[in-house]
Protein backbone atom coordinates (compact mmCIF):
# COMPACT_ATOMS: atom_id res chain seq x y z
CA UNK A 1 0.00 0.00 0.00
CA UNK A 2 2.94 2.24 1.25
CA UNK A 3 4.35 1.79 -2.12
CA UNK A 4 1.63 2.40 -4.26
CA UNK A 5 0.90 5.77 -2.50
CA UNK A 6 3.85 7.04 -2.24
CA UNK A 7 4.28 10.44 -3.35
CA UNK A 8 7.95 10.46 -5.20
CA UNK A 9 6.60 8.33 -8.00
CA UNK A 10 6.10 11.19 -9.99
CA UNK A 11 9.01 12.99 -9.08
CA UNK A 12 10.83 14.60 -11.56
CA UNK A 13 14.01 16.56 -12.21
CA UNK A 14 13.96 18.64 -8.91
CA UNK A 15 16.61 16.61 -7.07
CA UNK A 16 19.30 17.00 -9.62
CA UNK A 17 18.93 20.85 -7.95
CA UNK A 18 19.63 20.34 -4.62
CA UNK A 19 22.73 20.77 -3.31
CA UNK A 20 24.21 21.09 0.63
CA UNK A 21 21.60 18.21 1.67
CA UNK A 22 22.68 15.72 -0.34
CA UNK A 23 26.22 16.57 0.28
CA UNK A 24 25.28 15.71 4.14
CA UNK A 25 23.62 12.90 3.13
CA UNK A 26 26.27 11.51 1.38
CA UNK A 27 28.89 11.60 3.92
CA UNK A 28 30.15 8.99 5.89
CA UNK A 29 28.98 10.57 9.38
CA UNK A 30 25.22 11.22 8.13
CA UNK A 31 25.26 7.65 6.46
CA UNK A 32 26.19 5.87 9.31
CA UNK A 33 23.07 8.10 11.67
CA UNK A 34 21.02 7.23 8.82
CA UNK A 35 21.43 3.54 8.84
CA UNK A 36 20.97 3.53 12.92
CA UNK A 37 17.43 6.20 12.49
CA UNK A 38 16.33 2.96 10.24
CA UNK A 39 16.44 0.29 12.69
CA UNK A 40 14.86 2.59 15.00
CA UNK A 41 12.50 3.16 12.75
CA UNK A 42 11.12 -0.24 11.42
CA UNK A 43 9.14 -2.28 12.81
CA UNK A 44 8.58 -6.08 11.79
CA UNK A 45 6.17 -5.91 8.48
CA UNK A 46 7.56 -2.36 7.58
CA UNK A 47 7.97 -2.66 3.88
CA UNK A 48 11.75 -0.59 3.74
CA UNK A 49 11.61 1.90 0.63
CA UNK A 50 13.75 4.77 0.29
CA UNK A 51 13.35 7.02 2.96
CA UNK A 52 15.41 9.65 1.23
CA UNK A 53 13.26 9.44 -1.87
CA UNK A 54 11.51 12.77 -2.99
CA UNK A 55 7.66 13.72 -2.10
CA UNK A 56 6.67 15.22 -5.42
CA UNK A 57 6.80 19.04 -6.47
CA UNK A 58 4.08 20.85 -8.59
CA UNK A 59 4.19 23.32 -10.73
CA UNK A 60 2.96 27.57 -9.50
CA UNK A 61 -0.14 26.39 -11.87
CA UNK A 62 -1.25 23.40 -10.07
CA UNK A 63 -0.96 25.68 -6.68
CA UNK A 64 -4.56 25.20 -5.06
CA UNK A 65 -6.35 29.00 -5.33
CA UNK A 66 -6.87 28.14 -1.60
CA UNK A 67 -4.69 26.58 1.36
CA UNK A 68 -6.61 25.93 4.70
CA UNK A 69 -5.34 26.52 7.54
CA UNK A 70 -6.25 23.64 10.27
CA UNK A 71 -5.47 22.99 13.89
CA UNK A 72 -4.75 26.38 16.31
CA UNK A 73 -4.65 28.81 14.12
CA UNK A 74 -3.54 31.24 16.99
CA UNK A 75 -1.61 29.90 20.13
CA UNK A 76 -3.30 33.27 21.64
CA UNK A 77 -0.67 32.97 24.72
CA UNK A 78 0.80 36.24 26.66
CA UNK A 79 3.68 35.31 25.53
CA UNK A 80 2.86 34.65 21.59
CA UNK A 81 1.18 38.20 21.56
CA UNK A 82 3.87 39.98 22.44
CA UNK A 83 6.25 38.33 19.79
CA UNK A 84 3.44 38.94 17.19
CA UNK A 85 3.13 42.99 18.37
CA UNK A 86 6.94 43.61 17.88
CA UNK A 87 6.67 41.03 13.98
CA UNK A 88 8.55 38.44 15.95
CA UNK A 89 11.46 40.99 16.09
CA UNK A 90 12.53 39.33 19.60
CA UNK A 91 11.47 35.97 18.95
CA UNK A 92 14.44 32.97 19.10
CA UNK A 93 14.57 29.20 17.62
CA UNK A 94 16.43 27.20 19.70
CA UNK A 95 18.35 24.34 18.61
CA UNK A 96 19.62 21.90 21.55
CA UNK A 97 19.95 18.77 22.90
CA UNK A 98 22.04 16.30 22.17
CA UNK A 99 24.45 18.71 19.88
CA UNK A 100 27.64 19.53 20.66
CA UNK A 101 27.11 23.38 20.04
CA UNK A 102 23.67 24.11 20.81
CA UNK A 103 22.45 27.75 19.64
CA UNK A 104 19.42 30.47 18.88
CA UNK A 105 18.63 32.55 15.85
CA UNK A 106 16.49 34.87 15.64
CA UNK A 107 14.21 35.56 12.81
CA UNK A 108 16.34 37.64 10.94
CA UNK A 109 19.47 35.70 10.66
CA UNK A 110 17.32 32.83 9.40
CA UNK A 111 15.55 34.06 6.84
CA UNK A 112 19.50 35.35 6.06
CA UNK A 113 20.54 31.24 5.88
CA UNK A 114 20.22 29.68 2.75
CA UNK A 115 16.53 28.75 1.18
CA UNK A 116 15.15 26.08 -0.31
CA UNK A 117 11.32 26.37 -2.13
CA UNK A 118 9.32 23.86 -2.94
CA UNK A 119 5.95 23.49 -3.79
CA UNK A 120 4.40 20.39 -2.34
CA UNK A 121 1.26 18.89 -1.66
CA UNK A 122 -0.26 18.95 1.90
CA UNK A 123 -2.42 15.80 3.21
CA UNK A 124 -4.36 16.08 6.76
CA UNK A 125 -6.09 13.03 7.36
CA UNK A 126 -9.04 14.79 8.23
CA UNK A 127 -9.59 14.53 4.15
CA UNK A 128 -8.37 17.98 2.59
CA UNK A 129 -5.33 18.49 0.69
CA UNK A 130 -3.91 21.69 -0.97
CA UNK A 131 -1.04 22.46 -2.91
CA UNK A 132 1.22 25.19 -1.59
CA UNK A 133 4.72 26.78 -2.26
CA UNK A 134 7.28 26.90 1.47
CA UNK A 135 10.24 28.57 1.33
CA UNK A 136 12.47 28.00 4.45
CA UNK A 137 15.78 27.08 5.58
CA UNK A 138 16.61 23.13 4.87
CA UNK A 139 16.76 21.47 8.37
CA UNK A 140 19.82 20.11 8.09
CA UNK A 141 21.90 22.68 7.89
CA UNK A 142 20.86 24.00 11.27
CA UNK A 143 21.75 20.52 12.83
CA UNK A 144 25.11 20.10 10.80
CA UNK A 145 25.65 23.92 12.22
CA UNK A 146 24.81 22.44 16.07
CA UNK A 147 26.60 18.95 15.60
CA UNK A 148 24.04 16.51 15.76
CA UNK A 149 25.87 13.91 18.51
CA UNK A 150 26.01 10.36 17.46
CA UNK A 151 23.80 8.90 20.28
CA UNK A 152 20.98 10.78 19.20
CA UNK A 153 18.37 9.16 17.45
CA UNK A 154 15.12 12.11 16.83
CA UNK A 155 14.46 15.47 16.35
CA UNK A 156 11.94 16.80 18.75
CA UNK A 157 9.74 20.49 17.40
CA UNK A 158 8.74 22.15 20.57
CA UNK A 159 5.43 24.49 19.31
CA UNK A 160 4.44 28.15 20.62
CA UNK A 161 0.50 26.44 21.16
CA UNK A 162 -1.35 24.48 23.52
CA UNK A 163 -4.38 22.03 23.89
CA UNK A 164 -5.80 22.57 27.26
CA UNK A 165 -2.43 23.64 28.81
CA UNK A 166 -0.96 20.82 26.41
CA UNK A 167 1.96 21.63 24.45
CA UNK A 168 1.83 20.68 20.73
CA UNK A 169 4.89 18.91 19.88
CA UNK A 170 6.52 16.61 17.06
CA UNK A 171 8.83 14.70 16.24
CA UNK A 172 10.75 12.88 13.37
CA UNK A 173 13.81 10.63 13.15
CA UNK A 174 17.12 11.61 11.75
CA UNK A 175 16.39 10.04 8.17
CA UNK A 176 13.64 12.61 7.77
CA UNK A 177 15.38 15.18 9.63
CA UNK A 178 18.53 15.49 7.07
CA UNK A 179 15.97 14.69 4.23
CA UNK A 180 16.82 17.34 1.41
CA UNK A 181 13.16 18.69 1.27
CA UNK A 182 12.68 18.84 5.22
CA UNK A 183 12.59 22.54 6.01
CA UNK A 184 11.86 25.07 8.47
CA UNK A 185 10.00 27.60 6.20
CA UNK A 186 9.12 31.37 7.01
CA UNK A 187 7.61 31.75 3.89
CA UNK A 188 4.34 30.24 2.19
CA UNK A 189 3.27 31.21 -1.48
CA UNK A 190 5.77 33.85 -1.69
CA UNK A 191 4.85 35.92 1.32
CA UNK A 192 5.61 35.43 5.31
CA UNK A 193 3.97 33.09 7.11
CA UNK A 194 0.63 34.23 8.65
CA UNK A 195 -0.70 33.48 12.32
CA UNK A 196 -3.13 30.49 10.91
CA UNK A 197 -0.02 29.19 9.51
CA UNK A 198 2.23 28.72 11.70
CA UNK A 199 4.12 32.60 12.03
CA UNK A 200 6.91 32.55 12.35
CA UNK A 201 8.66 29.02 11.69
CA UNK A 202 6.85 25.60 10.52
CA UNK A 203 7.95 22.87 10.28
CA UNK A 204 7.45 21.16 6.29
CA UNK A 205 8.42 17.14 6.38
CA UNK A 206 7.11 16.87 3.14
CA UNK A 207 7.48 12.37 3.04
CA UNK A 208 4.47 12.77 6.07
CA UNK A 209 1.01 13.71 6.27
CA UNK A 210 -0.43 17.10 7.60
CA UNK A 211 -0.50 16.35 11.67
CA UNK A 212 3.09 15.97 11.11
CA UNK A 213 3.71 19.25 9.96
CA UNK A 214 4.74 21.58 13.51
CA UNK A 215 3.57 24.79 13.15
CA UNK A 216 5.11 28.08 15.72
CA UNK A 217 8.35 26.17 15.78
CA UNK A 218 10.25 27.25 19.07
CA UNK A 219 13.00 25.13 19.70
CA UNK A 220 14.39 21.65 17.95
CA UNK A 221 15.84 19.23 20.25
CA UNK A 222 18.07 16.23 19.09
CA UNK A 223 17.09 13.31 21.46
CA UNK A 224 17.83 9.53 22.05
CA UNK A 225 14.35 8.85 22.63
CA UNK A 226 11.37 9.51 22.52
CA UNK A 227 10.07 8.22 26.20
CA UNK A 228 10.63 11.11 28.14
CA UNK A 229 9.19 13.83 26.40
CA UNK A 230 5.47 14.37 26.79
CA UNK A 231 3.24 11.26 26.02
CA UNK A 232 6.44 9.03 25.08
CA UNK A 233 4.93 8.84 21.50
CA UNK A 234 6.30 11.52 19.92
CA UNK A 235 3.91 14.22 19.07
CA UNK A 236 0.64 15.49 20.48
CA UNK A 237 -1.95 13.63 18.17
CA UNK A 238 -0.01 10.26 18.72
CA UNK A 239 -0.11 10.98 22.45
CA UNK A 240 -3.48 12.21 22.85
CA UNK A 241 -5.64 10.04 19.37
CA UNK A 242 -3.62 7.48 18.53
CA UNK A 243 -2.21 9.10 15.19
CA UNK A 244 0.93 6.72 14.12
CA UNK A 245 4.34 8.62 14.83
CA UNK A 246 5.52 7.82 11.13
CA UNK A 247 2.72 8.93 8.98
CA UNK A 248 4.51 8.34 5.95
CA UNK A 249 3.28 9.00 2.48
N1 LIG B 1 1.70 23.72 16.40
C1 LIG B 1 0.77 23.09 15.68
N2 LIG B 1 1.14 22.52 14.53
C2 LIG B 1 0.22 21.89 13.77
C3 LIG B 1 -1.13 21.76 14.18
C4 LIG B 1 -1.49 22.37 15.41
O1 LIG B 1 -2.65 22.33 15.85
N3 LIG B 1 -0.51 23.02 16.13
N4 LIG B 1 -2.04 21.07 13.39
C5 LIG B 1 -1.49 20.13 12.41
C6 LIG B 1 -2.44 19.68 11.40
S1 LIG B 1 -3.50 18.43 11.84
C7 LIG B 1 -2.41 20.12 10.12
S2 LIG B 1 -3.40 19.47 8.91
C8 LIG B 1 -1.52 21.23 9.75
C9 LIG B 1 -2.33 22.39 9.19
O2 LIG B 1 -1.45 23.34 8.67
P1 LIG B 1 -2.06 24.65 8.07
O3 LIG B 1 -2.83 25.34 9.16
O4 LIG B 1 -0.93 25.45 7.54
O5 LIG B 1 -3.00 24.20 6.96
O6 LIG B 1 -0.73 21.71 10.81
C10 LIG B 1 -0.28 20.73 11.70
N5 LIG B 1 0.64 21.35 12.60
MO1 LIG C 1 -4.28 17.55 9.86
Amino acid sequence: MTLITRRNALVGGAGLMLAGCDQIIASPTTQSLLKIGEQATYGAGRIVTDRNALAREFTRAEMSPIFRANGTLNPGTAEYNAMVADNFANWQLRIDGLVAKPFTLGLAQIKAAPLRTQITRHDCVEGWSAIGEWTGVPLCLLLRRANVSSSARYVVFHCADFYSGTPYYESVDLIDAFHPQTILAHHMNGQPLTVNHGAPLRLRVERQLGYKQAKYVMRVEAVASLDGIHGGKGGFWEDHSGYQWFAGI
